[in-house]
């Protein structure tokens, strides 16, 4: 950390504690003077008056930092249903702000307006039976609303028939990276299978091909073993072959079985696939996302499309969304100009070169381990054409080969 930003630290604490010392030795000295433990009338106008003030800067703060900093939140959604997204979050955000501009001034006006004084009595009621109807009621009502309508735009972006028509991606997380895979001409994703991994297969597709090579390769190691424990005499390094035996023989079967389960179109369907390391979607299409994890549960974040799923092990999840604007188009958002040249800033103050450029992309949010904050991937969003030119690209130089 900057030693500059470690001072100003220190600097701020001392002011405060400082502050409360100030504070106590007014008390004390007011005791003294008054020989009394009581609370004095001049105490509490200042204990008044404080509160109003720092009441008063709280809200000042509240806009101030919403004019100085607004540009640094998300700009508008650049899918279709983030529209439904934004408006949900404004309409909850909104009754948040009226109930915060109205309680605020209530709560430090009345600190100060109804402060103790010698001559001054406090009202006593027990309870009020109408008072607690009213104020039990009316949140009810809000938060239900609240509630309900958030429940209807989830339902209705997380609506699995929305996949209709779309083209089929899926997202695949393990610590730390993601990969994505794209249906190919059939627009149909063949089945992943963690048993079907290999270093040319990084996603596990269930396809022909694949089987027949893991299953040669198993074969092999069968065979080989078997050959070695025949010529050993170390009783204790037979048990080792002969247990490794036992171990491929079981993976053979249940490899087997996996692959016997899954149909022949199926498996098929999984050898035009196309493996990428960064997403490429046309604009105004709607893509339907699935999603996989290797080893532990991770979140794909597209906070521009207000789009999350998280990806679990085991599972397959799935979103459906329609990105509305290309990276072009959002390049020329003021805000965004605005916030690049403000990162541009910041690293040209550290001596780096301020080489940064807007770009969609797919964030990891979910603590997942150490190398967490560096699961990201680059989303391009492009005209169809241009989507076209390069998916034929990927399909001629893709990743799996021999699939
Ligand atoms: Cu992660």
């Amino acid at each position: 950390m900057d030693l500059n930003f470690i001072l100003k630290i220190v600097i701020g604490l001392l002011v405060i504690i400082t502050f409360f010392q100030v504070i106590r030795l007014i008390e004390l000295s007011s005791r003294l003077a008054e020989n009394k433990d009581e609370v004095t009338d001049r105490s509490n106008k200042i204990n008044g008056i404080l509160l109003f003030i720092s009441g008063f800067a709280l809200v000042a703060f509240f806009f101030w930092q919403r004019a100085q900093w607004g540009y640094l939140t998300l700009q508008d959604p650049a899918s279709e249903h983030g529209v439904l997204i934004d408006q949900l979050w404004d309409t909850t955000m909104g009754l948040i702000i009226v109930v915060f501009l109205i309680l605020n001034p209530v709560l430090f006006g009345f600190a100060f307006l109804y402060r103790g004084r010698k001559n001054r009595k406090a009202y006593f009621i027990s309870h009020n039976n109408k008072l607690e109807i009213f104020w039990t009621a009316v949140p009810t009502v809000v938060l239900s609303g609240l509630i309900v309508y958030g429940l209807m735009v989830w339902g209705d972006v997380t609506n699995v028939n929305n996949a209709k028509g779309g083209i089929f991606i899926e997202v695949y997380a393990k610590q730390f990276n993601w990969t994505a895979r794209y249906a190919g001409e059939d627009n149909k994703l063949g089945d992943g299978h963690v048993r079907f991994y290999a270093p040319t297969n990084p996603l596990g597709v269930v396809t022909d091909n694949m089987y027949k090579i893991q299953s040669e390769d198993l074969d092999e190691k069968i065979i080989i073993d078997k050959e070695k424990l025949l010529v050993e005499k170390n009783i204790g390094k037979q048990k080792t072959i002969s247990d490794r035996i036992d171990r491929n023989i079981a993976k053979q079967k249940m490899f087997k079985a996996y692959y016997n389960s899954i149909s022949e179109e199926e498996r098929k369907s999984g050898e035009d696939d196309i493996v990428v390391a960064e997403l490429y979607l046309p604009v105004n299409q709607k893509v339907a996302m699935k999603f996989r994890s290797q080893d532990v549960i991770h979140s794909a974040y597209m906070p521009h499309f207000r789009a999350q799923m998280n990806c679990v092990p085991g599972l397959s999840t799935q979103f459906v969304f329609t990105p509305t604007k290309t990276t072009e188009e959002m390049r020329k958002n003021p805000d965004i100009i605005k916030q690049v040249k403000e990162a541009n800033r910041i690293l040209e103050g550290k001596g780096q070169q301020g080489n940064v450029e807007f770009d969609y992309s797919l964030l990891c949010n979910k603590i997942c381990g150490n190398a967490h904050y560096n699961m990201k991937m680059k989303i391009v969003v492009v005209s169809q054409e241009e989507y076209d030119i390069w998916l034929k690209e990927q399909a001629e130089t893709r990743m799996i080969k021999n699939m």
